[in-house]
């Protein structure tokens, strides 16, 4: 049997009823072949990072277990973001349709042109590491740091859990 490996990927949104993207897109993480959602965290309503003129964020974390390997995975994740009308904006760090970034992949550090694990932004974004921590409490970086130290250093302001649609 192949081998599974953990892969934990961060949803975000803030276009198009965000609630109900993020929802489709936990969904649509399930029906990848050869991977199955085994956890995701609860919503988060956040407080746009970048410019300040766009919709608050809805944002969550899942952990799957993929027999796929990294890019093939990520062509995964493109193309549900395609599928969910993400049009690929000129503003950088602009409002979204769907974002769905790999954040870590097992225990791998990579450097390459269409992925870097872990995920740049996972040790400083709020939005990230307080739904990481609620499903993954224990987990432990590549680089030997614990999520939740990470967590604690980093202010919840502007981020609530559970948002009312
Ligand atoms: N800000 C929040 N709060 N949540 C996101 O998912 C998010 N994604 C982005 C940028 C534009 C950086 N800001 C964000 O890509």
């Amino acid at each position: 049997m192949a081998k599974n490996s953990a892969v934990y990927v961060g949803l975000g949104s803030n276009l198009d009823n965000p609630i109900h993207q993020v929802k489709q897109a936990l969904l649509a993480l399930d029906a990848i072949p050869a991977t199955h959602l085994r956890a995701h965290s609860a919503l988060y309503r956040s407080k746009p990072l970048g410019p300040q003129n766009q919709p608050d964020y809805i944002n969550a974390v899942a952990v799957l277990a993929t027999q796929l390997p990294p890019l093939t995975l990520l062509s995964e994740l493109q193309a549900i973001e395609n599928k969910q009308g993400r049009v690929r904006a000129t503003e950088r760090w602009g409002p979204r349709t769907l974002d769905l970034d790999m954040l870590l992949y097992d225990n791998k550090q990579l450097q390459g042109p269409r992925l870097t694990l872990p995920h740049p932004g996972l040790h400083e974004r709020a939005f990230v590491l307080y739904p990481l921590c609620e499903i993954a409490p224990d987990l432990v970086l590549p680089d030997g740091q614990r999520a939740n130290d990470l967590r604690q250093r980093c202010s919840a302001l502007g981020l609530s859990k559970n948002p009312m649609s």
